[in-house]
């Protein structure tokens, strides 16, 4: 608790260009929570670099992300908004939470699994370790909520036990965090494949709609979208890409399937395909139009980033003085 207020932490990486999917997964339950809580949302570069990065293209993706972060709605100056790296707590923490994390546990990783079939090349041992630093993310901040996907259930669930591990030996020092999901379904799937989720890293750039996409853009790639030969727009398994349309609509306006059922009744996919379109359109340019003259104002963006380091150190920097003290290192000599 901070000023009588439950914590939230989350973060997302600076690894490619994010998507709708993001949006709704993550960002959009970001906003809807964070006049309740405490929160601290950062950029996570140091997970970064468990795949390889260029040094430049990292530099100004996690730069764009802070950015988009206000442009989505969060309030920099009540949400504190950093780069991992700007607090060095997070290495230090994870170093102590490895040596109370077992390899079992981190064998059973279903992402550590996937991304080292993916980049056969590098399994570093940051790679292996990751949800011990993702840990080190949550607990610093003695977080009661974590909003995230589905997809990070299993690092919620190991932060947990590493959490219960160590109070177990030192006593209450970690609070223990629960996931926040949000509204059941809000999985966003591919335009192209509607099988499969929407992600950032899909090679077909047909397939997701990325937040910088232009309204043609955006409209064109809906036309494209998969469907069916069914012709009628209903809410059912059967009818994946329709469903995922549906959803879509739903996370933009707010209505429901039921009430997009009804309003589209009767009318073709074509029509439909185009509303929904627009309705991610109208979402997405004015915070393109936030994010771009945001972007411009370099001095606010910097104060940002200063002042919210400062404050994420400060809470941080508490929590960390508190473990290493738990687990006998020397008093500093002040
Ligand atoms: P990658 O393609 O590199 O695996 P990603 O697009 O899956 O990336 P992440 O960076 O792993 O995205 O996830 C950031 C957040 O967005 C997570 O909380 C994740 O659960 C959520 N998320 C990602 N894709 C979707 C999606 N299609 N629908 C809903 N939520 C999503
Ligand atoms: N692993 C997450 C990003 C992440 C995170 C966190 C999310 C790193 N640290 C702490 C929530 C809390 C991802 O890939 N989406």
């Amino acid at each position: 608790m901070i000023d009588d207020k439950k914590v939230i932490f989350s973060g997302m990486q600076a690894t490619g260009n994010l998507t709708l999917g993001n949006y709704v997964g993550a960002l959009k339950n970001w906003i809807t929570l964070c006049n309740e809580y405490e929160c601290f949302f950062s950029v996570v570069d140091l997970h970064s670099i468990t795949v390889r990065q260029d040094p430049a293209e990292l530099r100004s993706r996690a730069r764009k992300l802070l950015t988009l972060y206000i442009a989505a709605g969060l309030d920099p100056k009540k949400n504190c908004i950093y780069y991992q790296s700007h607090v060095s707590a997070h290495a230090e923490l994870a170093w102590i939470l490895d040596c109370f994390t077992y390899m079992g546990e981190l064998n059973r990783m279903t992402q550590f699994k996937d991304k080292s079939a993916k980049h056969a090349d590098n399994i570093n041992a940051g790679l292996y370790t990751y949800p011990v630093l993702m840990a080190a993310d949550i607990l610093l901040y003695q977080a009661d909520v974590v909003p995230v996907g589905k997809d990070q259930l299993q690092h919620l669930e190991i932060t947990r036990d590493i959490a219960q591990r160590f109070n177990a030996v030192y006593g209450d020092v970690f609070t223990i965090p629960e996931p926040y999901l949000g509204k059941a379904g809000a999985k966003i799937m591919s335009l192209q494949d509607p099988t499969k989720k929407m992600s950032k890293s899909d090679e077909n750039l047909n397939a997701s709609i990325y937040l910088m996409d232009d309204k043609d853009t955006i409209i064109r790639k809906f036309k494209r979208a998969v469907t069916d030969s069914e012709g009628m727009i209903q809410y059912r398994d059967e009818q994946p890409g329709i469903k995922n349309l549906i959803d879509i609509y739903g996370a933009c306006t707010g209505k429901t399937p039921e009430e997009t059922v009804k309003e589209f009744d009767g009318k073709g996919y074509g029509d439909f395909k185009i509303a929904v379109g627009e309705a991610v359109a109208e979402l997405l340019v004015p915070l393109q139009d936030r994010f771009h003259e945001l972007e411009k104002d370099k001095a606010f963006i910097d104060s940002i980033i200063k002042d919210n380091a400062e404050k994420a150190n400060y809470y941080a920097t508490k929590t960390l003085r508190k473990v290493q003290k738990k687990v006998g290192f020397p008093e500093r000599i002040r």
